[in-house]
């Protein structure tokens, strides 16, 4: 409610003489000079707005009743697509035609995480239950 209070409360608002602030430090470090001062305090407080900025967005596939859910799922381009066993069953995501790695065999609750940067469409099966199939469409 109060603008005041949300200001102090998150860590977000950046002022414009911090960034000033994380330049120079760059521009040193850069330099070589008091990199090995400068590197770990700067590197800790600059890091997780960095993290934040570029962590791609996730969507979730859920494996449950022998069945990827939704069986397609469409994507924009840098999405990370997250599978979640939730059978009793081991299962296993493998893409059909190699675009990439497969998962190892995933217990309950086991997660395989995929980051899609590329545009097209991700033909992928259960290897333990070849009927099983998916598709993610990345666009
Ligand atoms: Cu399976």
């Amino acid at each position: 409610m109060n603008a005041r209070h949300r200001t102090v409360a998150l860590p977000r608002p950046l002022s414009r003489r911090r960034l000033m602030h994380e330049t120079l430090a760059a521009a040193l470090l850069a330099s070589g000079a008091l990199a090995a001062r400068a590197g770990p305090s700067y590197g800790g407080a600059a890091k997780p707005e960095a993290v934040a900025a570029t962590d791609p967005q996730t969507k979730a596939v859920d494996i449950k009743n022998f069945a990827f859910v939704p069986a397609t799922l469409t994507v924009a381009v840098g999405t990370r697509v997250v599978w979640t066993n939730r059978d009793d069953e081991a299962h296993l995501v493998a893409s059909s035609d190699g675009a990439f790695k497969a998962s190892p065999a995933m217990d309950t609750d086991d997660s395989f995480a995929f980051v899609f940067d590329k545009p097209g469409t991700y033909a992928y099966f259960c290897a333990i239950h070849p009927m099983m199939r998916g598709t993610i469409v990345v666009r």
